[in-house]
C-alpha cells in the first residue's frame, strides 16, 4: 500500500510544470495555533538574549546569535521587529517535530525525488502587522548552492500560520519560472548578488498565493518568489521547512562549522557601512 499524503500524479505534473503545489487544509486550526504559539515562545526567548550587532547585507538586516547558533533577520525599516529566524529546528524541539510530520515529510519525498530525505534548513517568517517588510524577489538556489551540493533538489514546504492575502503580504510565485536555472541577479558584490535583478524579470508573471492558515505550499529551489510588505492589521507568519536528499549536512551543522566566517563577513559588511561615502 502506498504511503499516505504522497503526491498524486496530477500534483507531480503540476510541480514539474509550475514549480510549486498548494495543498489546502493540511493542518487543523488547533495544530496551526500550536505552531504559532511555539513561534511566539521562540521569539520571546530570542528577545530576552543579549543583542549583537545588526548588520544590513543586501536587502536584509542580520544579527548572528551565537548562543542560539542561528541568524535572526530584523525588519530593515523597523529594526526592533524580528523578520525571521533561520535555522531553528535545533533550538525548538516543539517546532522541529512538525518537520517530520508525514503530511510534509511524505510529499517531500516526491518533491526531492527520492524516499531517503532529511531536513536541510528551516525558517520562520514573522511578517508582523504594519511593520512586516518585503522579502525581495529571489530564487533559493543561489543562496544554497555554496553549502549544498544538491541545492537544485531542495524543496520547501511553507506552512501558513495565518490567513494570507495581498493586504498582509502573502507569498507571490511565478509559475514556470523554475525551468531556466538561475535568473539574472543584481550586479553587486557578496550576499546581495543572490537577489534577482527586478528590471530583468517580468513582474506580471507573479501570482499572489492567497491561502488560509493551515495550508502548505511546496516549491522547488528555482521557483522565483517574493512577498510584499504587510499593510494590514494582521500578522502573516509562516514556517518553511526545506528538505534535501539524505546524507547532506543540515544548515545548522553548516552554520556551526562556519560561525567564525559568518561573524567575519558580517563585521566586514558593518565596517564597510561605516566608511564615509565617496
Ligand atoms: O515568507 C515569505 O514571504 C517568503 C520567505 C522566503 O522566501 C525566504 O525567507 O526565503
Amino acid at each position: 500500500m502506498s504511503e499516505p499524503f504522497r503526491f498524486t500524479e496530477d500534483e507531480k505534473a503540476r510541480m514539474a510544470r509550475d514549480g510549486y503545489v498548494l495543498r489546502n487544509d493540511v493542518f487543523t486550526p488547533a495544530e496551526t495555533k500550536a505552531m504559532a504559539d511555539a513561534v511566539e515562545a521562540l521569539e520571546r526567548e530570542l528577545l530576552a538574549l543579549k543583542r549583537n550587532d545588526k548588520v544590513t547585507v543586501g536587502s536584509y538586516m542580520f544579527e548572528l546569535q551565537q548562543e542560539m547558533v542561528s541568524m535572526v533577520k530584523w525588519e530593515p525599516h523597523f529594526p526592533d521587529v524580528v523578520q525571521g529566524i533561520e535555522p531553528f529546528a535545533h533550538i525548538s524541539p516543539e517546532l522541529k517535530k512538525w518537520a517530520h510530520d508525514a503530511r510534509l515529510w511524505n510529499p517531500g519525498k516526491d518533491c526531492v525525488g527520492q524516499d531517503d530525505i532529511n531536513l536541510f534548513t528551516e525558517k520562520i517568517t514573522m511578517k508582523r502587522a504594519h511593520t512586516g517588510g518585503d522579502i525581495i524577489l529571489h530564487q533559493d538556489y543561489p543562496y544554497w548552492r555554496g553549502s549544498n551540493k544538491d541545492a537544485d533538489r531542495v524543496v520547501t514546504a511553507m506552512i501558513q500560520l495565518d490567513d494570507a492575502d495581498v493586504a498582509n503580504g502573502c507569498l507571490e510565485v511565478a509559475p514556470g519560472s523554475h525551468t531556466v536555472g538561475m535568473h539574472p541577479r543584481k550586479q553587486t558584490e557578496g550576499f546581495g548578488s543572490n537577489e534577482m535583478d527586478m528590471d530583468q524579470f517580468d513582474l506580471k508573471r507573479l501570482q499572489p498565493m492567497e491561502v488560509k492558515a493551515g495550508s502548505v505550499i511546496f516549491f522547488g529551489s528555482f521557483l522565483v518568489h517574493r512577498s510584499l510588505p504587510n499593510r494590514s492589521d494582521r500578522d502573516r507568519r509562516a514556517l518553511l521547512f526545506s528538505y534535501q536528499p539524505a546524507g547532506n549536512p543540515t544548515s545548522a551543522e553548516n552554520f556551526k562549522a562556519s560561525m567564525k566566517q559568518r561573524q567575519e563577513a558580517l563585521a566586514a559588511a558593518a565596517a564597510k557601512q561605516k566608511e564615509p561615502a565617496e
